[in-house]
């Protein structure tokens, strides 16, 4: 049998407006490369990258999808399976910022309650040319409670960091998630002893299952794609 070249996996996910540099965002991380030619995705594309982090292999499956509102019904069934999303504008275009709203509620509308969201505001090489200035994204980020970076996929700015640090707040939640269920699995039943209590313990390693459930999901549907 093939041998198994990592440790887990994690289906992350591209959003915004058309244009705001998601594709060139993605294909900076997967293949250090820029294009400045504009060729608007179509439905939707993926690519693969394994990371190293906290000695664990992370295999990184990063769906790239298309901007334009006549694939919203196709590129909202993949929102499901991420585990992390990254919502992207650029800082060069008032729209797409105002736009990050709709991709919040589409997130809430289509996207599991967990999933770890990021903000980017990218192009942030283009100074001259800026018309939301950085402070407009942070306070957004932080109503949302979520990171932010700008980033420039032309420049090479904050691209890896903002890919890193999304996989590792995954991997932090798993681990909590996964130390939570261990350590209800070792706790003893609770100490008072009424009708409801296997209901109670039975409720809380349904949570522990759940998140092997996440997984799962997340594998089956990287093999049905
Ligand atoms: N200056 C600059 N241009 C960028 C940057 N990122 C992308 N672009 C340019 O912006 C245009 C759109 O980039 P794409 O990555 O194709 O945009 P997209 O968000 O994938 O668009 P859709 O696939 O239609 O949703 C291209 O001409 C890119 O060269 C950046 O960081 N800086
Ligand atoms: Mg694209």
């Amino acid at each position: 049998m093939a041998k198994k070249t990592y440790d887990l996996l994690f289906k992350l996910l591209l959003i915004g407006d058309s244009g705001v540099g998601k594709t060139c965002v993605l294909f900076r991380f997967s293949d250090d490369a820029f294009n400045t030619t504009f060729i608007s995705t179509i439905g939707i594309d993926f690519k693969i990258k394994t990371v190293e982090l906290q000695g664990k292999k992370i295999k990184l499956q990063i769906w790239d999808t298309a901007g334009q509102e006549r694939f919203h019904t196709i590129t909202t069934s993949y929102y499901r399976g991420a585990m992390g999303i990254m919502l992207v504008y650029d800082i060069t275009n008032a729209k797409s910022f105002e736009n990050i709203s709709k991709w919040l509620r589409n997130i809430d509308e289509h996207a599991n309650e967990d999933v770890e969201r990021m903000l980017l505001g990218n192009k942030c090489d283009m100074e001259d040319k800026r018309v939301v200035p950085k402070a407009k994204g942070e306070q957004i980020a932080r109503e949302h409670g979520i990171r932010f970076f700008e980033t420039s996929a032309k420049a090479n700015i904050n691209i890896e960091k903002a890919f890193l640090t999304l996989a590792e707040d995954i991997l932090r939640k798993a681990g909590r998630a996964s130390a939570a269920a261990e350590q209800q699995q070792q706790q003893p039943s609770f100490t008072h002893t009424n009708a409801h209590t296997p209901t109670h313990t039975h409720s809380l390693s349904l949570t522990a299952n759940s998140n092997r459930l996440a997984l799962l999901t997340c594998l089956m549907s990287f093999l049905s794609h």
